[in-house]
């Protein structure tokens, strides 16, 4: 017999006290059900004489975590998040929000709207409204100023960050911080108050207007300076304060309503949702279905080089023990320089104290004995990028390694089937790809071959988000050697930017088009940062197919000697420390004689002509991965991308921009673009599969 679904709100009695109680699982997302319960609930409190106090609650891990953003896109559903805040701060018995996990966005809203404020001592508090492109729209902006003072609000909507309870309870965001049970103590509380404390009357914070108008228009002028005058939601967060400061509340909810609607309608916005859930969306693997992960405590690192000490690094930080391997005493020595210098700069820049420096240490066993890996329940090999050197690695880590444990390369392009085949326990074995600096950069990609187990898939993946990092899979079918999602698209990347280049473009001009586009650094400064030789060397094993132009602009420049920063000269000539370096003229006269050489009339690109080819590029790239089912979902790639490779977060990935474009202008600006060399683009096919993909997405994702 079908349960009846479970009422996300419910109205429980504690004597004298109407508890509202949220849950709505997993997060306690305040949708429309919700909104409709608690208002309900609150109303028949306020109903019922035996009521003198309600508390609003939440079971589970946390107090509403916010508003719930997949109805950001829907017609609004009444009562609204601010109509509810309204409901509650109008009450005429006194409302006390118990806080536990993370109050955040509305949900803080909410717990601001109640009179009173009572949190778990491990509660945490915040506004991250703008990490989404929007603004706090449920009053967030009108009512923290008047609790906490404007310059503080400023401070906490303008980052994002959460407070901790004690330091809530300090700036006077919460009245009560429980000392053991909560609900126990929230409900004592709540016999203890009398009567109703609309915030909306709180002035004390408000009555400085002269000192705080200056404190606002310094904000302001600070906010253009860092983020430029076009930063929407920063702006609007800026004025719906001043608002706060000047305006009866009616009227700044109104000011904060409407900068709501402008910003979550706005192209940053929609973007930076789509990765919210794209990243959320990854870690969905097929394989949880089947297996769960198992436990890793403890991780043993095969070469500590810059990446291995980064992985090293990064298991570290996250409380895991490390054994890290390196075959000589050299190796193991600079593989603890390595770790002990970035733990340096860590507490010289306050980011860890000495004794969580200290801390973390104590998990790490350095040694230059493979045997010693044996109580390890993952094995990651982390050595040069060699077939030979890799294989005979795994082989051996086979030996070592016990007999429940996941085995792991971080290979970027070997043929990951192969690999695994060379441990004997193939099943065991899968792709963990991370990226340099392995310690901070979030994107790991789990590569999975067709006889990877599910128990190893599901533990990679299980070991990755321990770490904190946005797990993407990858699935790689026999004898695939291409580089996963990242490396193929970045390869289509290049190859577009190369031809640019071959065909009239400069290097600073295309760096120049693409940081303008909103990546950090663009493929020609990427390319000198990771060092030409390294792309060269997998150029010559990697046969050229026949139809493909191939531009030999970087082979010539690796034959001269210029790898880029580690030999000073690159595409740019780096002196000084001076990492962004200045246009290489030696490289601009070789390309010159380059095209002469090959009878090509240099061409005027524009940078919109640049950022389209480049973008169509990676679509192109991400559309093949996803016909080939190397990735499982469009959004894979925008999470590839946006985590593994600086694409501006706020488009939400390449692929969403591809949806965001429509069909018409792809072939648009794809007869512009490539009329003379279709095989680059092969335009046809693309959109055919794109509007395939789009259909298959579409199918996918409607809820
Ligand atoms: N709405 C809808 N779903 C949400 C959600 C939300 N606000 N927050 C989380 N989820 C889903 C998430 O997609 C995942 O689903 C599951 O919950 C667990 O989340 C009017 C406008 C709280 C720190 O920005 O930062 O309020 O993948 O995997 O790592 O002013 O979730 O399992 O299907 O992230 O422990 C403001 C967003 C909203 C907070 C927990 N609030 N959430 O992290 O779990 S805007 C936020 C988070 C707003 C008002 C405005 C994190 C978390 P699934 P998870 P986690």
């Amino acid at each position: 017999m079908k349960q009846a679904p479970k009422h996300p709100v419910r109205l429980e009695r504690q004597g004298n006290v109407a508890l509202v109680v949220i849950d709505n699982p997993p997060v306690n997302a305040l949708g429309v059900s919700v909104r409709l319960g608690i208002a309900a609930a609150l109303n028949a409190a306020l109903a019922d004489d035996k009521t003198d106090a309600i508390i609003i609650a939440a079971n589970g891990r946390t107090f509403p975590v916010g508003a719930d953003i997949r109805e950001f896109d829907m017609a609004p559903q009444e009562p609204s998040l601010g109509q509810l805040c309204s409901l509650v701060e109008s009450a005429r018995k006194p409302v006390i929000a118990a806080i536990q996990g993370t109050a955040l966005g509305g949900g803080l809203e909410l717990a601001m709207a109640a009179h009173y404020r009572v949190s778990a001592k491990t509660a945490r508090m915040g506004l991250p409204e703008l990490l989404l492109g929007i603004l706090p729209g449920a009053g967030g902006t009108q009512r923290l100023p008047r609790l906490i003072g404007p310059e503080l609000a400023l401070d906490m909507m303008l980052t994002g960050n959460q407070v901790s309870a004690e330091i809530a309870a300090e700036i006077g965001l919460v009245d009560l911080v429980a000392e053991d049970d909560l609900r126990v103590e929230a409900v004592t509380y709540a016999s203890t108050v009398k009567k109703p404390r609309p915030t909306s009357e709180h002035r004390a914070h408000l009555l400085d207007g002269a000192g705080y108008m200056a404190a606002v228009a310094a904000r302001r002028a600070r906010v253009k300076a860092e983020l430029g005058a076009n930063a929407l939601a920063p702006l609007k967060i800026v004025n719906c304060v001043e608002s706060a400061l000047l305006l009866p509340i009616e009227t700044g909810l109104q000011v904060e309503r409407s900068a709501f609607e402008e910003c979550v309608t706005s192209r940053e916005s929609k973007g930076l949702r789509h990765a919210f859930f794209a990243e959320r969306a990854a870690a969905k693997f097929p394989e949880a279905a089947e297996a769960k992960p198992a436990q890793v405590e403890r991780v043993a690192i095969i070469g500590g080089g810059l990446m291995g000490s980064g992985i090293a690094i990064a298991a570290l930080q996250s409380g895991l023990a490390v054994t890290l391997v390196e075959l000589d005493e050299h190796g193991v020595n600079s593989a603890l320089e390595r770790i002990g210098a970035h733990y340096e700069r860590s507490i010289a820049k306050g980011r860890l104290s000495e004794a969580q420096g200290a801390a973390a240490l104590t998990h790490l066993q350095l040694t230059n004995k493979l045997d010693l890996i044996g109580e390890a329940d993952l094995v990651i090999e982390a050595v040069a990028e060699n077939f030979e050197l890799k294989a005979n690695l795994l082989a051996d880590i086979a030996v070592f390694a016990k007999s429940e444990a996941v085995i792991a390369t971080n290979t970027s392009y070997l043929d990951l089937a192969a690999l695994a085949e060379a441990t004997g326990r193939p099943e065991d074995t899968i792709g963990l790809h991370f990226f340099a600096p392995a310690q901070a950069n979030k994107l790991v990609e789990v590569g999975v071959h067709d006889d990877a187990s599910a128990q190893a898939v599901m533990t990679a993946l299980g070991f990755a988000r321990a770490l904190g990092k946005t797990a993407v899979r990858a699935h790689v079918h026999n004898g695939f050697g291409e580089g996963y999602i990242g490396n193929s698209i970045l390869e289509a990347y290049r190859h577009a930017a190369d031809i640019m280049l071959e065909d009239g473009a400069t290097p600073s001009q295309i760096d120049g088009a693409m940081r303008e586009f909103g990546f950090r650094l663009g493929p020609y400064q990427i390319a000198d940062m990771s060092g030409l030789d390294i792309a060269y060397a997998r150029r010559q094993l990697k046969p050229r197919s026949p139809d493909a132009r191939y531009v030999e602009i970087a082979d010539k420049m690796v034959e001269q000697g210029w790898l880029g920063q580690k030999s000073g000269r690159g595409y740019y000539i780096y002196t000084g420390g001076h990492h962004m370096g200045v246009p290489n003229g030696d490289v601009l006269k070789m390309i010159a004689e380059h095209r002469a050489h090959k009878g090509i009339v240099p061409r005027k690109f524009s940078d919109r002509d640049i950022r389209d080819r480049i973008l169509l590029a990676i679509v192109n790239a991400g559309a093949r991965l996803l016909g080939e089912g190397v990735a499982a979902r469009p959004s894979d790639i925008d999470a590839v991308m946006v985590h593994g490779f600086g694409y501006p977060r706020s488009r939400g990935g390449p692929m969403m921009d591809a949806d965001a474009t429509t069909p018409s202008i792809i072939a648009s600006r794809l007869s512009v673009l490539a009329p003379e060399d279709p095989s680059l683009w092969g335009a046809a096919p693309v959109l055919t599969m794109l509007a395939n993909e789009r259909q298959k997405f579409a199918d996918l994702n409607t809820v």
